[in-house]
Parts: C-alpha cells; structure tokens; sequence
C-alpha cells in the first residue's frame, strides 16, 4: 500500500511507521491521520506484524496538528467533523503492541500521538509540550487527560497553562517515557525492544496489553480482579504450558498460540 504522508515497513515481525512530512515537521493533517489510522488497522490484522514502532524524523516526531490546515475551520466544521475521533479511536483500538520512537518535537496532538502508543521511548534530543494554549485552543487528543495520569496534576498544568516544553531527562523523571538513548540509537533500540515483545507467546502480549490499560480505564478493584482472571484464563493456552516447562527444563520456550 502505498501512502503519501507515512511510510511503512515491515520486517522480521516489526511494522515501522514513520510519519514523513518533513516540510512540516510532520504536522498532523487530516491526510496523515487517516493514513495513520488505515497503516495501524492495516498491522493489527496482518499476521507478520507482532509489534509496530511509529516514528518521525530526528528533528520531529510531530510538532502538532497542522495549524495551517486547521486555522480557518470553524466550529461547525471541527465539531460537524468531530475532527479526529474517528483517526485517534483507530489508535486505541489496536490489540497489538505500539512503541512511540520519539526524536525531537512531539508538541500537542505529536505529544497526545506517542501518549496514545503503548510505551514512548525516546531520544535525548526529544522535548514534549503541549503548546495549544499559545494558539488559544486547549489539547483535543487526550492532552489534558493522558498527560495527567502519566505525570500528576500539578506537572500536567505546568505544561498546559504554560506551554513549555519538557525535555528528555524530565521525560523519563517523571514517567512520561520509558527510557531515554542517544538520538542515533533510537531506531535501532526501537527494533530491538519491539523484536524481544515479538518473540514473546503473542497471546500473551494480547494479554498484557489488556491488563494494563485496565489500569486507567477502571478501578482497582476491577483491575486486580481482571488481571487474576486473565492469567487464570492463561492456564488453558500451550503457552504457559510451554513457557513453564521450558523454564523447568532450562531451555528457551518455543511459542506456537499465535
Ligand atoms: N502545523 C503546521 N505547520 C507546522 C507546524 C504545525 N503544527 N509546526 C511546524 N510547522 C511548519 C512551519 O510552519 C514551517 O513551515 P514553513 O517552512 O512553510 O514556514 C516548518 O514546519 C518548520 O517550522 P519552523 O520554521 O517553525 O521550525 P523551528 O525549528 O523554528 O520551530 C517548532 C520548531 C518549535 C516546533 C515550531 O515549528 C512550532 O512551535 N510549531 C508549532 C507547535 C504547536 O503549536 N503545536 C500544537 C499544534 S495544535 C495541536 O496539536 C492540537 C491537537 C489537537 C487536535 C484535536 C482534534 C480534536
């Protein structure tokens, strides 16, 4: 498939997506959601993909909605459209891992894109804002929620009744993102993390990914009580039988659930 605004790989189990509108520093038009949204359904359905990186440039992973595109819309129009629902729904909807690779800029809807994937790991030369206040909006793709669970109120306000930007030490500081590597090891630390979740038992992963987003979408008590019976539920799978008679039999597991 061929796109115009991103470009796709996919190679030893890995889908690498790589926004590419360099012009912009990968502003977020309404054609680069779209297509974004298609590449992910795309990858969570096929069969060699088990974990997908999305990336961007060294100097931007996105620098925001395209202001351009969105500057003369009106609220019947943004609203009429409910500008990216639909797009960022695709994001979440997908059962397989998603790693953020983060270089450079990821300010409003690029910092709410890489929040919205599974895990950020990022480069040292990566700052993350959420810069809407300047332009008289407030975030629109998780924002002011996402940005808030991840790193406390008072962190989360700095950012967005500020607009200024974190970098990439205050990132991992504050949990926003996983771990930090120099800029020129980012991609291939990307496709290392995403080759050892791809030699995992998949169903498994399906699993984990699950129970984790349990932790932000209901209460404790649910979410202990879904975990226990995910991994109840894993009893019945050749992979925990595998998993754990490999470990027995000091050898490395070979996992066939999917
Ligand atoms: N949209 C469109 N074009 C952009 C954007 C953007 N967000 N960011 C940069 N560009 C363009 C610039 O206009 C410029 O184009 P040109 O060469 O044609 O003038 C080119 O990219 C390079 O940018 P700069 O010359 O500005 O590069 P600098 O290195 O000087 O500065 C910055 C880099 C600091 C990243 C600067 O470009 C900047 O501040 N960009 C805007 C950041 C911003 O405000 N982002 C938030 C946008 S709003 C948003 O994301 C809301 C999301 C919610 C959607 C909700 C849907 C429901």
């Amino acid at each position: 498939m061929a796109y115009e605004t991103i470009i796709v790989e996919i190679e030893d189990y890995v889908a690498l997506i790589r926004l590419n509108r360099p012009d912009a520093l990968n502003a977020l038009n309404s054609k680069l959601m779209g297509e974004l949204s298609e590449a992910l359904t795309a990858a969570d359905g096929n069969d060699n993909v088990r974990c997908i990186i999305i990336t961007g440039s060294e100097k931007a992973f996105a620098a925001g909605a395209d202001i351009k595109e969105m500057s003369e819309k009106t609220f019947v129009d943004v609203f009429g459209d409910d500008m990216f629902a639909a797009e960022t729904e695709a994001v979440t909807r997908v059962r397989k891992p998603i790693i953020a690779a983060v270089a450079g800029y990821a300010l409003g809807g690029g910092c709410e894109l890489a929040m919205m994937c599974d895990f950020i790991l990022c480069a040292d030369n990566a700052k993350f804002g959420q810069p809407e206040i300047n332009l008289g909006v407030v975030a629109g793709m998780g924002g002011t929620q996402r940005l808030t669970r991840f790193v406390g109120k008072s962190k989360s306000m700095d950012m967005h009744l500020t607009g200024r930007f974190m970098d990439a030490a205050e990132a991992e500081r504050c949990g926003l993102v996983s771990r930090v590597v120099p800029a020129k090891e980012l991609i291939a630390e990307a496709k290392k993390t995403a080759a050892k979740i791809a030699e995992k038992s998949q169903i498994t992963v399906l699993a984990v990914k699950e129970s984790v987003n349990r932790a932000y979408e209901t209460t404790m008590r649910e979410g202990l009580l879904f975990e226990r019976r995910v991994f109840h539920s894993l009893f019945s799978t050749e992979d925990q039988k595998e998993g754990m008679a490999a470990f027995l039999e000091k050898r490395s597991p070979q996992f066939r659930d999917r």
